[in-house]
């Protein structure tokens, strides 16, 4: 080490000095400026990552006119949203990790040292009450476990984030200096390897690996090849109905059976259509048929391929008149639903593999996967794939 990097070392080890406590208050070798920092630095990294593809699902489901969504590449919504939840899984035991290696510095006397100190302790309130936040709310949706949150988690969710990154940016702004030093290996290491116990490396060893198996044991519900390792995924993509998981059953849709008979049951394509029409369940059949291989992607994680096959709804859309341009809505027969109703964007609308579908791998639809007719589109979460359809409404 040269003179230079050897003074600044000193001085930079000084102001960590007092912004970490001091040797006698760490109780253990792993609340170490240096493992906390590799667990910050791998945390910034899943969280940022989390971050923008929840933000992607948030626009899906949230669409703003002014930056229409693709309807390419059609699997773009499966990957991001894979791995919004695997980045979101992998991050609790790091999440929790960092606590516990962060805690004694809580404790640190005295409480304010100046300004910068001052913001970079009231920072870590927005982040660490956000990062347990989203992380137990992300969760329980994963798990299906609504009770603690009902409608309350799309928004909280979403706004908690913002919070959480605000105060991650303050965070990371604050930390860098310090975080530099402690991975570059100049500062003094206050906690050489204990002679007992774990020390730095397997400490984080262990977390990795904990953070790993969870991911691994969670990831197949939506990475077909590797479905027989996750143990823990609440859906496995070759599992319910059809081989295939769902998530509202019919009985849950509380639809009436005889809305959906070959006598009752109608398509209208209406709204602000120029010749609306509707038609039949034989009427549909009758018309030309296009088969295409897409996902069902759950915004909670979980996704499956399947070969749909149904009418193209360029196709009616083109018969009723509609403007190119036009945006549409399209309903589910099922009333009093969130999810009953899914709006597409022109692009959307008119690609060519976005279908009315009637049957899922060669056999008609079970009533679970939305018998008669469901929509089925490329690159949008499964939320948006409407089952049971009543009506296109043109907007
Ligand atoms: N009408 C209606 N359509 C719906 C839903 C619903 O609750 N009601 N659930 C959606 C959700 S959240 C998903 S992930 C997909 C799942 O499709 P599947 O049940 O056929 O697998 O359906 C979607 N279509
Ligand atoms: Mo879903």
């Amino acid at each position: 080490m040269n003179q230079s990097v050897a003074e600044r070392a000193r001085r930079v080890a000084s102001e960590v000095q007092s912004v970490v406590p001091d040797e006698e208050s760490f109780t253990s070798p792993l609340h170490s400026t240096r493992t906390a920092a590799i667990l910050g630095i791998t945390l910034g990294i899943t969280f940022t990552i989390c971050f923008v593809t929840g933000l992607v699902s948030h626009l899906h489901q949230n669409p703003v006119s002014w930056l229409p969504l693709p309807s390419r590449p059609a699997g773009l919504y499966r990957a991001s949203q894979s791995l919004h939840i695997a980045t979101g899984i992998a991050s609790v035991p790091l999440l929790l990790a960092k606590l516990w290696t962060v805690y004694p510095s809580l404790l640190e006397r005295p409480v304010v040292g100046s300004v910068a100190h001052l913001l970079e302790r009231i920072s870590l309130i927005p982040l660490v009450g956000g990062s347990l936040f989203m992380l137990f709310t992300g969760s329980a949706n994963i798990v299906q476990w609504y009770t603690p949150m009902d409608f309350y988690f799309t928004p909280g969710h979403f706004w908690a984030a913002w919070i959480t990154m605000g105060g991650l940016v303050v965070h990371i702004g604050a930390k860098v200096p310090a975080a530099r030093l402690a991975i570059s290996r100049r500062a003094p290491d206050l906690h050489p390897p204990s002679s007992g116990g774990l020390d730095r490396r397997g400490f984080l060893a262990t977390i990795f690996a904990t953070s790993g198996v969870l991911t691994l044991a969670t990831v197949g519900q939506t990475v077909w090849p590797l479905r027989r390792l996750s143990v823990l995924a609440p859906r496995l993509p070759d599992r319910g109905p059809q081989g295939h998981p769902i998530n509202r059953t019919f009985a849950e849709s509380a639809i009436k059976p005889d809305a959906l008979t070959e006598e009752n049951y109608r398509l209208v394509i209406g709204g602000a259509a120029p010749k609306g029409f509707s038609l039949t369940l034989a009427e549909l059949r009758a018309m030309p048929q296009h088969e295409t291989d897409l996902p069902i992607q759950c915004v909670e994680g979980w996704s499956y391929s399947a070969r749909w096959r149904g009418v193209r709804l360029s196709d009616l859309l083109d018969r009723a008149g509609v403007d190119p341009a036009a945006m549409l809505r399209v309903d589910s027969i099922e009333s009093n639903s969130l999810y009953g109703s899914s709006p597409l964007n022109a692009e959307q609308a008119r690609d060519r593999d976005t279908i009315l579908a009637l049957e899922i791998d060669g056999q008609p639809l079970a009533p679970d996967h939305g018998y008669p007719l469901r929509l089925i589109s490329p690159n949008r979460p499964g939320v948006q794939q409407t089952k049971w359809l009543g009506t296109v409404v043109v907007l």
